[in-house]
């Protein structure tokens, strides 16, 4: 360390050049993300709010409001109008949430969890801290959890079934009603990992989308997880988990004697409130038609590029059903494509299962970055 500090304008200076080092959102060059720019009222919000902590949130009421009413306002758009929850720092912190109360809540030794072969690595996490021993349940033909195999995997040790509503690879939605079915006559904590899908799924419906139910509208299902900061559009971190009831907070709560709140459920202690006030301004601000605009525009680009690959002979691997593409090429193995989009400063990713180039349709991209995008394959795959 320097042992004179630097000016305030030689910091932001430096700060400046390593900023610039970064790719942004904005360029639409960012194709294989769930994260996104995050919107100026997120942003502003946020900022009013970096000095409260909702990990003593006797200090914070008016932030403490914010996150409770935020809380209310996402179960209303999620099949339920009274659910319990927190406004945490993502998919992952929710996931591991999820995982500790349904094992809590079981009091079952040598737990197991079932999750689909395309679960996010977050519950491979959990499964390590938990020690809870993972069973990953086949795909279908349409790479949604095969119900037959989660019958097969259950055992007197489950203690959680996973599906995902809106899967990290592909955007498919489990068979979230059958699984609930399954797991109220066996009574089995089912939990939802709509960490992508939760602030899109819901307005496509509304926009007529024929998509299956996945929220507390099925009486199975016990938690959620849900982003603000994937397609919610709140600046990172800001991830949020709710449970239909609260004893599944009480069975992971903690005390904390010298607290202005006398037990705490969340893994983390000291919290960020301003995660809460970006997501209630935002909520407040999109409003139900404000995120079925931009739910009805991704889809829509989406639909652009599904045309556009095809038209260039490649091959998708599944139709999708939110707003993300993976395809292929006969042609080229997939490493090479994602090179040469990746020469040409397309930062695509690759899936695992199956491998192919996927593509987040986020709210930055529009139809002029995926024109380009598209012209660019077109010159990449033509004449291979
Ligand atoms: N559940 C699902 C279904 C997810 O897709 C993700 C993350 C999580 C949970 C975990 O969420 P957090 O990352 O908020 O803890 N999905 C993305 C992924 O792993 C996250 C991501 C975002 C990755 C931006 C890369 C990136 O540039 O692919």
């Amino acid at each position: 360390m320097d042992k004179q500090g630097l000016s305030r304008e030689e910091v932001f200076q430096e700060l400046q050049g390593y900023q610039k080092q970064d790719l942004t959102h904005r360029s639409g060059k960012i194709l294989g993300s769930m994260c996104t720019c995050p919107h100026e009222v997120g942003r502003d919000a946020y900022s009013m709010f970096l000095e409260s902590n909702l990990g003593d949130p006797g200090l914070f009421t008016g932030t403490q409001r914010l996150e409770n009413e935020s809380i209310d306002i996402i179960g209303s758009f999620l099949g339920l109008n009274k659910v319990f929850g927190h406004i945490i720092t993502g998919g992952t912190e929710a996931n591991i949430m999820a995982m500790r109360a349904a094992r809590n809540y079981s009091g079952i030794k040598n737990p197991e969890i079932i999750v689909p072969k395309s679960a996010h690595f977050s519950f491979k996490k959990a499964s390590d801290m938990l020690c809870l021993k993972i069973k990953e349940a086949e795909l279908d033909s349409n790479y949604k959890m095969d119900l037959g195999s989660v019958e097969e995997l259950l055992s007197d040790k489950t203690v959680a079934v996973v599906g995902v509503a809106g899967t990290t690879e592909l955007g498919k939605i489990d068979p979230i009603q059958d699984l609930s079915k399954l797991c109220q006559e066996r009574n089995i904590y089912l939990h939802v990992d709509a960490a992508f899908g939760g602030f899109i799924i819901p307005f496509l419906k509304e926009l007529d989308y024929d998509l299956p139910n996945f929220d507390f509208s099925l009486d199975g299902v016990c938690s959620i997880t849900i982003d603000p900061h994937k397609m919610g559009l709140a600046p990172i971190p800001t991830g949020c988990i709710l449970f239909r009831d609260e004893k599944y907070l009480d069975v992971m709560s903690i005390e904390t004697p010298y607290l202005t709140e006398k037990r705490q459920s969340t893994i983390v202690g000291t919290r960020s409130g301003a995660s809460a006030a970006a997501t209630w301004a935002l909520l407040k601000y999109m409003g139900k038609e404000g995120y079925m605009a931009l739910a009805k525009k991704c889809m829509e680009i989406t639909k652009t590029l599904v045309h556009g690959i095809r038209e260039l002979g490649l091959e998708l691997i599944t139709e999708p059903e939110l707003n993300i593409v993976a395809f292929k090429s006969k042609k080229m193995s997939i490493d090479e494509l994602a090179q040469k989009l990746n020469d040409r400063e397309w930062a695509v990713s690759i899936s695992s299962y199956p491998r192919a180039i996927r593509i987040i349709v986020m709210p930055h991209i529009n139809k002029e970055h995926i024109n380009k995008f598209l012209a660019d394959l077109k010159q990449i795959t033509v004449n291979y």
